[in-house]
């Protein structure tokens, strides 16, 4: 593997992170300063390590998903689920299991007060989070913290949806491995199978692996990795180690979270190749891709739906954004200028799901997106 190196950025603005970073799609490590004040990187650790007997009193009683890295399933690793406690316990007492506690949603959890950590300014502007607490009867939402001891990993992966992700580590250390886009054919076998491990393979499946590009980055405590959307990444714990990260996306990530969800359609269509295909047919695609990727057409609209209601309403009342649901997001974000593009990209991204012929399959879907077009269209169109 050809392996580069990636700077890191101890003062970096949020247009010039938006500029350089995000609206690019290049990953970088912002410094341990900016997560000095997180109540977490005090109150979960002691001497360098987790603070067992705390994480246990706040959190203890949630249960939590486990990976067993040491057993592949599938693509992914065995999962269990067990109260937190429960797992810390494992975890010291017996680290050789490398039992990893992963996508546990602690905000759901925890003193109804305690405030663990606030997203920096850079990476607020984040639909997808918005977008559930706006919709609690989801129940759902994209904010984990992953806790592991040394040696526990998470296989070859692509995020959720296509989303970005951000990482900070509370304590420990991560060695990441990233690979820029455009380089599937070598790590992807005859069969359309994507390796598991990088770093153990099997030579005759991927002949070509060892010609991937990638990018090495070794996080430390309280820095914060961003991954762009669409990027493979492996990453493994090489210290005791917990992590917060969110899923994310927006105005600049919108069209490749569609894209993924046509490719995602094409191949549920393709793996159904033998169902007629009878006026039950679009249903069950349906209900195929979201079983499969998490989302189908209805909800992408309801996503797209919600976050452009936001930004109208914030637009057209009279009260401030620092009064509106787009209050967490920095500043940079809420500018006319980016409100206005972040309203285009809606727009447009509504263009293509009106040219997908897929939407017309779904009872009234056109009808919806027609009516929130002119909606918005009223909104961005050039004042006189
Ligand atoms: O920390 C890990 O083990 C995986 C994190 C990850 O894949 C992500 O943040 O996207
Ligand atoms: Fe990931």
């Amino acid at each position: 593997m050809d392996i580069d190196r990636i700077e890191r950025r101890d003062h970096i603005s949020v247009a010039e992170f938006v500029r350089n970073f995000l609206q690019p799609g290049i990953p970088v490590v912002l410094g341990s300063a900016l997560t000095e004040h997180w109540q977490a990187r005090h109150d979960w650790v002691v001497d360098g390590k987790p603070n067992f007997a705390r994480i246990c009193e706040l959190y203890g009683s949630a249960i939590v998903p486990v990976a067993h890295c040491n057993t592949p399933y599938f693509n992914d690793q065995k999962r269990t689920e067990m109260p937190l406690c429960k797992f810390l316990d494992l975890w010291q007492r017996s680290p050789e299991e490398q039992l990893y506690c992963k996508d546990f949603h602690f905000t759901k959890h925890g003193p109804p007060d305690y405030i663990a950590y606030t997203p920096l300014p850079h990476v607020s502007d984040d639909w997808l989070n918005l977008f559930y607490d706006l919709h609690p009867e989801l129940e759902d939402n994209y904010r984990f913290c992953y806790l592991g001891g040394n040696g526990t990993w998470t296989p070859f992966h692509q995020d959720v949806y296509r989303s970005y992700s951000w990482s900070a580590n509370i304590c420990g250390e991560k060695k990441w491995v990233l690979v820029p886009p455009g380089q599937d054919h070598l790590f992807t076998d005859g069969t359309g199978q994507t390796v598991y491990n990088l770093f153990d393979y099997d030579d005759a499946k991927f002949p070509r692996l060892g010609e991937l590009k990638a990018i090495e980055i070794v996080q430390r405590a309280g820095e914060v990795v961003f991954v762009p959307s669409g990027w493979w990444h492996q990453v493994r714990n090489t210290s005791d180690t917990i992590s917060i990260n969110h899923n994310w996306a927006n105005e600049y990530n919108l069209p490749v979270l569609y894209s993924h969800l046509r490719h995602s359609i094409e191949a549920v269509h393709h793996a159904l190749r033998d169902i007629p295909r009878d006026e039950e047919f679009a249903s069950i695609a349906q209900v195929v891709l979201r079983s499969d990727s998490g989302m189908d057409y209805r909800w992408f609209f309801a996503f797209v739906s919600t976050l452009a209601s936001e930004y109208i309403s914030a637009l057209h009342s009279n009260q401030s954004i620092r009064e509106s649901s787009l209050s967490t997001f920095d500043s940079y974000f809420t500018s006319p200028q980016t409100i206005r593009f972040a309203l285009s990209r809606i727009s447009m991204t509504l263009d293509l799901l009106l040219q997908d012929d897929v939407s017309s399959t779904i009872d009234g879907l056109v009808e919806q997106i027609d009516a929130l077009k002119a909606r918005l269209d009223e909104t961005i169109r050039p004042e006189k």
